[in-house]
């Protein structure tokens, strides 16, 4: 299937998306949210990909969700197809991790797709806001619950409700980015940092990210437990004898996902 809003590559074990509709600074409508899921569930069943890099252009990762398509949207038609929560969501339910390379602005819907991703890299012209408080709304996409937990609750509070934005900077200092890059790596690096964990033994790097999400939705005792035998499961894989022996022979290990 041709893609008509993002574009779509794949750089050795990294699967690129780039979102494409530059004319409304990559505004997610219906027909990108759609596009996104069906190429993201592409890069999770394909056993050659190890992680996604989602970017935009380098004026916008994504300006939000598309208010021009939304401003007619009646309550029970919202209720009703549940705004379209199933492609909304594919980037947070990816197993594989999921990498934002964000440039420009990640606003609204757009900073709630960052947000779902497992790594945000950013470049120095990077803004973050969740201004749907000027459009009569609050955030609907998880930006309510995943900015608090990024960047606690003064800076949280006083974005979505008064709409401003943060700088690169900011977003880095609070916790929400993780790098900023220069405007001219940001892609080169987003990959590098993807090679680097598909390089890495699949099982692990799963049980990784589930294991650090893990940490949002449970007490201390319980994460802990569930590290532990997670941890302990990862023994009756093939790749942890390869990946310690590896280092007890003095070479580099070769991970085969099993
Ligand atoms: N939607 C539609 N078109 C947009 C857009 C958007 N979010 N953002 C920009 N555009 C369009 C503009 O209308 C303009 O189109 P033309 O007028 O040329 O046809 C074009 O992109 C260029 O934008 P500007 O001319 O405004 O460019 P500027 O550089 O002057 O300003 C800006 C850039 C980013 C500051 C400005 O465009 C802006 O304020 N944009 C809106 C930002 C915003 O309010 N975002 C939040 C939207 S609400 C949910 C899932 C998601 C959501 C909720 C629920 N569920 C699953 C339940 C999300 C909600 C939102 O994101």
């Amino acid at each position: 299937m041709a893609f008509e809003t993002i574009t779509v590559e794949t750089r050795d074990h990294v699967g690129v998306v780039r979102l494409d509709r530059p004319e409304a600074l990559n505004a997610l409508n219906a027909a990108l949210l759609g596009e996104l899921a069906t190429a993201i569930a592409r890069f999770e069943d394909d056993a050659a990909i190890g992680a996604v890099v989602l970017t935009g252009s380098e004026k916008a990762f994504a300006a939000g969700a598309d208010i021009k398509e939304m401003a007619e949207r009646t309550y029970p038609q919202t209720l009703i197809d549940d705004f379209m929560a199933g492609t909304w969501l594919a980037a947070s339910r990816a197993r594989k991790p999921v990498i934002a390379a964000v440039s420009g602005y990640a606003l609204g819907g757009g900073c709630e797709l960052a947000m779902m991703c497992d790594i945000v890299l950013a470049t120095e012209s990077a803004r973050f806001g969740l201004p749907e408080i000027t459009l009569g709304v609050i955030p609907g996409a998880g930006g309510t619950q995943r900015l608090v937990r990024a960047v606690g609750k003064a800076k949280a509070m006083e974005m979505i409700l008064s709409g401003r934005f943060m700088t690169a900077e900011e977003a880095e200092r609070a916790g929400l980015v993780s790098r900023i890059v220069p405007d001219a790596e940001l892609l080169d690096e987003a990959v590098k940092v993807g090679e680097k964990i598909a390089s890495m033994s699949l099982p692990a790097v799963i049980h990784a990210k589930a294991s650090v999400n893990r940490a949002f939705e449970t007490s201390l005792e319980e994460g802990l437990l569930y590290e532990r035998s997670v941890f302990y499961s990862l023994f009756a894989t093939e790749d942890q004898k390869e990946g310690m022996a590896a280092f007890v022979e003095k070479r580099q290990a070769r991970f085969r996902d099993r």
